[in-house]
């Protein structure tokens, strides 16, 4: 098996990767019984001796005991508080001081600031970071990189250091999990580091998972309304909010379950792998246009929520359901290039072909891709869970969210408010329009999409389950 490498960067990006691996070392937990230290554990985590300092790898073979954990993981941020919670927290054992790239005084939410004075500054440092977290795989696959788009760290530095691993690793694919931020965010700079961090994302990354904190924030209050009463106490996740969970961490859930997910097939053998690398292949068609929208069913915890299972075929409703979705838009507005059905738990395939046929018809696919299905099955559901299913596809509804971020940019640019900040820190004007004119470009992308499909996208009607 092959073995990928989590960079989170800036306080958003830190704060979902710990739930990221909180959660994973309870799935691995579950499934590993014996305790030895298998090729499931070796894709996102290494069995080290810590005697030594830093602490050394154990050689892989057949049976041998779990020493120690590692994450395969680099934390950056350029504030301390989260990083240093992690390291001190639960989890303080699966990350060394090693692993970590702080500084103390932020980048003010701005884009600039993380891209260019903290990128200068901490390129080596980063760069040898992480290339020590490289040579610890004997077959590197993939990057993750999780951060916010709103703020400087994670908007700047984080697609500072996406540009850097582009450079220095050109064949590892780079995948990327950003965070949008809400219309209501309290950045205000937010629409201008969100267009400046997508045009590094368009250049630099393979595959880019769009997620809007609204659609999270919508998501907790349907699961609280839905499960009002049913709830049981001290609940952790998706639960509501206890006195030891923090106001992000049940939005982070839904973000860290949909990586489990994703990478379920990599982590686990199953009779249908998809590895993180065949998204890219099957769900971009064409350079430029890699940015999927994702949807997770079911959405909560079931060790949290006492509601009853979500039935199989419901779930593939679900994938197309608009409040499922983690980007708000509507995935039956848009036309459809491809879709992966990534699905856990012990499925038929035949029961996977039939959902297919019958969600298929509610579907805009585009002419030249009609067929255009990725399936992945992994035996190992979530922990808790039955089944699951997790849906990727490239669909052109994703138009809305970016249109929308285009327009809260140009409110800002055309007042030529807060434009100094940038200027300030080393940026050329020019990269303000430049990021305009790539954003367009993908909005164009969209529409000759749509544009040469059979019938103007419209909404169908909802997706019955039998
Ligand atoms: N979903 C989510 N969004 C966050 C979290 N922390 C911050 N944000 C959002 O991220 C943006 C600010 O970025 P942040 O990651 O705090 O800044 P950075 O540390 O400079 O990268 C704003 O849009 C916040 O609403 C988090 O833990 N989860
Ligand atoms: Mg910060």
């Amino acid at each position: 098996m092959t073995q990928s490498v989590v960079l989170q960067i800036g306080q958003c990006g830190n704060q979902v990767g710990r739930q990221f691996w909180e959660r994973a070392l309870k799935e691995h937990a579950e499934y590993n019984e014996d305790g030895t230290f298998d090729e499931s554990l070796n894709t996102f985590f290494r069995n080290v001796d810590t005697r030594f300092t830093p602490a050394r790898d154990l050689p892989l073979k057949r049976g041998a005991q779990i020493a120690s954990l590692r994450a395969r993981a680099v934390l950056i941020d350029m504030e301390e508080g989260v990083v240093n919670e992690v390291l001190s927290g639960p989890l303080a054992d699966v990350f060394d001081t090693h692993q970590t790239v702080t500084n103390v005084s932020g980048s003010g939410n701005n884009w600039a600031v993380g891209y260019f004075t903290y990128g200068q500054t901490h390129k080596e440092q980063i760069s040898d970071t992480v290339r020590i977290a490289v040579e610890q795989c004997d077959c590197l696959q993939s990057f993750i990189l999780l951060h916010s788009m709103g703020g400087g760290t994670g908007s700047g530095l984080g697609t500072y250091v996406l540009e850097l691993l582009h450079d220095e690793y050109p064949s590892v694919y780079r995948f990327v999990t950003a965070v949008y931020p809400s219309k209501d965010d309290d950045v205000i700079t937010s629409p201008y580091n969100s267009v400046l961090a997508m045009h590094q994302l368009q250049q630099h990354a393979d595959c880019v998972i769009p997620v809007e904190n609204q659609a999270l924030q919508d998501i907790v209050e349907v699961v609280d309304h839905q499960t009002k009463g049913r709830l049981k106490r001290n609940s952790a996740v998706t639960g509501p909010d206890t006195k030891k969970s923090k106001p992000w961490d049940r939005m982070n859930s839904i973000v860290a379950n949909t990586l489990l997910n994703m990478t379920s097939s990599s982590r686990f053998a199953g009779s249908l792998n998809v590895d993180v690398n065949e998204i890219t292949t099957n769900l971009v068609p064409f350079p430029g246009m890699h940015f999927l929208t994702c949807s997770l069913s079911p959405l909560y915890d079931l060790a949290d929520v006492r509601v009853p299972p979500r039935r199989l075929d419901q779930m593939f409703s679900d994938a197309f359901d608009p409040s499922f979705q983690l980007a708000k838009c509507h995935p039956r507005k848009g036309i459809l290039t491809a879709c992966a059905l990534m699905v856990r738990g012990n499925v038929e395939v035949s029961d996977i072909r039939r959902n297919i046929d019958r969600v298929k018809s509610k579907l805009h696919f585009v002419k030249w891709n009609q067929e255009g299905w990725k399936t992945g099955l992994c035996a190992q559901p979530p922990v808790g869970q039955r089944h699951a299913l997790l849906c990727m596809a490239n669909n052109t509804c994703l138009h809305e969210t970016f249109s929308n971020v285009r327009s809260r940019f140009l409110q800002l640019y055309r007042k030529r408010a807060f434009r100094h900040h940038y200027t300030t820190h080393g940026m050329d004007e020019d990269r303000f329009t430049a990021a305009l004119a790539s954003l367009d470009h993908l909005l164009s992308l969209y529409s000759d999409v749509e544009a040469t499909s059979d019938s103007e996208p419209q909404q169908l009607p909802d997706i019955d389950v039998l």
